[in-house]
């Protein structure tokens, strides 16, 4: 093992002679620095909260308040948007259960200008919220075709029938014109 020994002692020698403690310090601070850097580089993060994933841009008087009526995922809801009764766009308010049975309407969202698939889901067994009511009815069909029609309660299958707000979930990109 001398001979190993040997090298390791010759290389580190050469190593030592042909740096200083001043480029040692230098190289050392580089990769600190460079490493605490990295988590500041950009990465795609999935969008939260504008609905679908979808990655958002600004786009020039577009709405982006979930609790607003004019808010796309909103074109077509006839009640009270959860958002403004103590739950979210996507989720019913503490004490209501969200309707298995929903509306479904087609809204295009401007940030990326592809329609999506909405499901308008009431949020059940609570009176009725009273704030933010929505009537966009875009697409809406008249009542006696129930399964076109956003102007029916759909508390069905739920523990209560009462009617309190509606969410708005994002199904999917609509692939063909409705
Ligand atoms: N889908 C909302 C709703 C609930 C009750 C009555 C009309 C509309």
């Amino acid at each position: 093992m001398k001979w190993f020994d040997q090298i390791t002692e010759s290389i580190s020698r050469k190593v030592a002679q042909n740096s200083s403690r001043r480029s040692f310090i230098n190289g050392f601070g580089t990769a600190l620095i460079g490493g605490a850097a990295i988590p500041l580089l950009p990465v795609a993060r999935a969008a939260e909260g504008h609905g679908g994933g979808q990655p958002v841009a600004p786009v020039d008087g577009a709405v982006d308040d979930p609790a607003s009526c004019d808010y796309w995922r909103n074109c077509s809801i006839d009640g009270f948007l959860c958002s403004c009764c103590g739950g979210s766009s996507t989720s019913c308010p503490p004490g209501s259960e969200m309707s298995p049975i929903t509306w479904i309407g087609t809204c295009k969202n401007p940030h990326d200008g592809k329609d999506y698939i909405i499901s308008y889901n009431d949020c059940c067994g609570k009176t009725s919220c009273g704030n933010c009511f929505c009537n966009t009815n875009l697409l809406d069909r008249p009542t006696y075709r129930p399964h076109t029609a956003n102007d029916i309660n759909w508390c069905l299958g739920t523990d209560s029938a009462a009617y309190h707000c509606t969410v708005t979930l994002v199904l999917g990109v609509a692939t063909k014109k409705a």
